[in-house]
């Protein structure tokens, strides 16, 4: 149907072409022929009258009128000849050949179908009269018609003969395309660029990069999100990996039991990992192994290390690892916080890289592949490592356990293969890394990065249709997975104006005292500072708001014994010291810091009695601050500020999003946010909450964790056909 479409819109131009040029053309030939015609009939009488010149003159002189008729008889048996006459000088008709017509005498005029001529006689420079010829011209019409009718069929064979010629042309082009193109589609991997078409080849990484965004698109949207929810994560764990051992890898763990003076404490840490993978484990009540960092840790674990959790309704298992000082200070903070935390992110810290740090990062990674390895009870578990604080351990559990199914989610950006390139132990890390069955980043483009940087650094097969790496053998699969937030469950939510009051009342603000908040671990890449700017800037710009407006900066202290993050604790807090002097007011300071770390309940307090949240960061793998916040808004008012450089920016394009590095623009959404009408604040908060609802964490790990179910009845399949195919053999040994 479609080539046949397709000729149709070259038949249409050609029908109307040739059916013009046959309208213009037809009466022009028929003019020529009929020209052509006569011309050569006032040849054929000059001719005539010629060779009859001078017998008829003799004759004509004898007045022998037999011989006369005679003659004229003789010479009209020519085809075009009807009769010939002679006419005296007087123009008197003295004798005319059979057939000449009654009527038309000397000067008469010529009937239709005839053509009559004459031609003087003259002897001796005397007229004797003249020979008159009548010429039968009804041949003419008839010809000039038939003519016509050939060159008009001649015309329609043109048309029809094009036409066919076209409609096969366009077919046999199409059918060519389509194969080229189901054959891109179905991911044919015989087909390479050369064995494309060429007018496709230019197009061909193009088009199977776009084949590939609107697969993980496609895939993100057909998978019923508002159905994801713990249950279903449960169910699908029962389903797809019943009866397989589930362990998850961390550096932080989630619970920390603290030494206080009332007594040992249960804290929750500030981290977005925490926050994500916590769910998952309730729902498969598995084994998380993670360091032991709590000044108590060591009195609430068993022989084995482990402790259950969580406390007050324990589900799953915690296993802690122990770590030296010197070894967390190697492999934490060194390698992972001064290399590679920077090495991602483009926030111009500039990384750090010692030996030192890097043999504890490689001993550490070993200590952790050891306590998978010691929990594993089976020798195909599913592992679920997280973040890059273990870029090595892959591919050391994949050593000892080569049948287990090992995904990485890295939870930070991976940066361009230059950028990446100046760390000295690149091609260690990308090895460890593609011991990993699957590897997943928040976004297409850190995935892209990642390719590219394999594909720089080290001698693999990739697939980029199909997002695998083939390494030594093995195959690792690069996926997306955007990390969300568990949507709170409906227990009784927490009232909106209670918590504005309450807030308000807490920080000595009045009632209607405009709030912006910043929650954030206290960290150079989260833009604290350029928050602070545009709200400095905003004061200048609109004086009428000091006293009006403060922003809450929440910073939960990390990392805090690195000299980067001293220094940027130091810079904040002079910031903000300098803001709240420039704009000083009786009612409110404009920047109320606090460096603390705030439990879920209040923290939920703070989103909710905010009139903006203030999101900066100038480089974040995704934000979960920024889904928070508008999880807790079921009053679906307040307005998200968000940075250009998150993941989030890619999901939620209803907060106002800006540069944080431009703090013009930073304090025009803000003054934008604070001045927002309610009807367009629900409207932008609706359309954001219906996102981060079904695109909640539970999805996060169910995309993951069914993509892993796939690898993992591939991998059972292929092992059955080998092993089949070894019994076959000895056999037949
Ligand atoms: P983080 O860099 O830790 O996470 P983020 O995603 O914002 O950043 O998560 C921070 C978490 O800590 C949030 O759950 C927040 O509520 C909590 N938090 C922050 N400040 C707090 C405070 N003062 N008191 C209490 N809680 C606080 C890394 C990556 C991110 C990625 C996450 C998840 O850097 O890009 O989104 O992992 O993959």
């Amino acid at each position: 149907m479609r080539p046949f479409q397709i000729s149709l819109r070259f038949i249409f131009p050609l029908a109307l072409v040739l059916g013009g040029f046959a309208l213009v053309m037809l009466p022009l030939v028929d003019e020529l022929t009929q020209r052509w015609f006569l011309r050569d009939l006032d040849a054929r009488s000059e001719m005539l009258a010629s060779s009859l010149n001078a017998p008829l003159i003799d004759l004509v002189t004898l007045q022998d009128a037999d011989s006369v008729r005679e003659l004229f008889d003789r010479s009209v048996h020519d085809a075009h000849v009807r009769a010939l006459a002679f006419c005296d000088a007087s123009g008197r008709l003295l004798y005319a050949s059979a057939g000449f017509p009654s009527g038309l005498g000397c000067q008469g005029k010529a009937p239709e179908g005839l053509r009559v001529t004459d031609s003087v006689l003259e002897q001796d420079g005397l007229s004797l009269g003249k020979l008159v010829l009548a010429q039968d011209t009804s041949f003419i019409e008839r010809r000039t018609t038939e003519f016509r009718n050939y060159l008009f069929a001649l015309f329609l064979m043109m048309f029809i003969v094009i036409s066919a010629l076209g409609a096969w042309m366009a077919h046999w082009s199409w059918q060519g395309w389509m194969r080229s193109l189901k054959s891109l589609l179905r991911r044919d991997p015989a087909r390479g660029p050369m064995n494309t078409p060429p007018e496709f080849r230019p197009l061909f990484s193009d088009l199977r990069a776009t084949l590939h965004e609107i697969h993980v698109e496609r895939r993100a949207r057909q998978d019923s999100p508002q159905a994801w929810t713990p249950e279903k994560l449960r169910s699908l764990l029962h389903d797809e990996l019943a009866g397989d051992q589930v362990l998850v890898v961390s550096n932080r763990e989630p619970y920390i039991h603290e030494q206080r003076e009332q007594g040992i404490v249960v804290r929750r840490p500030a981290s977005g990992l925490v926050t994500a993978v916590e769910p998952v484990m309730r729902a498969c009540s598995g084994t998380w192994i993670a360091h032991g960092s709590g000044s108590a840790d060591r009195v609430t674990v068993d022989a084995q290390d482990r402790v259950s959790v969580p406390p007050k309704r324990p589900a799953y298992t915690l296993r802690r690892v122990w770590l030296s000082e010197e070894e967390e200070q190697g492999y934490y903070y060194g390698f992972s916080n001064e290399g590679l935390w920077p090495l991602c992110h483009m926030a111009h810290v500039r990384p750090v890289f010692r030996t030192s740090d890097w043999d504890q990062y490689v001993t550490v990674n070993q200590r952790f592949a050891d306590a998978v390895v010691a929990e594993a009870h089976v020798d195909d578990p599913v592992v679920l490592v997280q973040d890059y604080h273990f870029a090595l351990l892959p591919r050391m559990v994949r050593e000892r356990l080569p049948k287990a199914t090992i995904i990485m989610f890295w939870h930070i950006p991976w940066p361009n293969p230059e950028s990446f390139g100046i760390c000295p132990w690149r091609e260690e890390l990308l090895e460890g890394l593609l011991g990993n069955t699957l590897l997943g980043f928040h976004t297409p483009f850190h995935c892209k990065n990642f390719i590219e940087t394999v594909d720089r650094y080290l001698e693999t097969r990739i697939e980029h249709e199909a997002s695998t790496i083939s390494y030594g053998g093995e195959l690792t699969q690069v996926e997306p997975y955007p990390i969300s937030i568990a949507w709170p469950e409906t227990e009784v939510p927490l009232d909106v104006v209670q918590c504005r009051r309450d807030l308000r009342d807490e920080l000595g603000l009045p009632p209607t005292h405009q709030l912006a908040l910043g929650v954030d671990r206290l960290d150079y890449t989260k833009g604290i500072v350029e928050r602070i700017q545009a709200i400095d800037r905003l004061l200048t710009l609109h004086p009428a708001l000091v006293g009006r407006l403060s922003l809450l900066q929440v910073a939960a202290p990390s990392r805090s014994s690195l000299d980067e993050y001293q220094s940027l604790e130091a810079r904040v807090r002079k910031l903000a010291l300098q803001v709240n002097q420039d704009h000083a007011n009786p009612v409110a300071p404009p920047i109320l810091l606090r460096i603390e770390h705030f439990d879920e309940d209040r923290l939920a307090c703070c989103y909710r009695a905010a009139d903006v949240c203030m999101v900066t960061s100038l480089h974040d793998g995704m934000n979960l601050v920024a889904k928070e916040f508008i999880a807790a808004r079921d009053d679906e008012l307040g307005v998200l500020v968000l940075s250009q450089f998150t993941g989030a920016a890619r999901e939620l394009h209803e907060a106002l999003i800006i540069n944080p590095y431009h703090i013009e623009q930073g304090a025009q959404a803000l003054y934008r946010a604070l001045t927002m009408p309610e009807a367009e604040q629900r409207e932008r908060m609706r359309s954001m909450r219906s996102v981060v609802r079904d695109f909640n964490v539970y999805r996060w790990a169910g995309l993951m964790l069914l993509d892993a179910a796939r690898l993992r009845r591939r991998q059972r399949v292929s092992e059955k056909i080998h092993s089949h195919s070894r019994q076959g053999l000895r056999r037949t040994v």
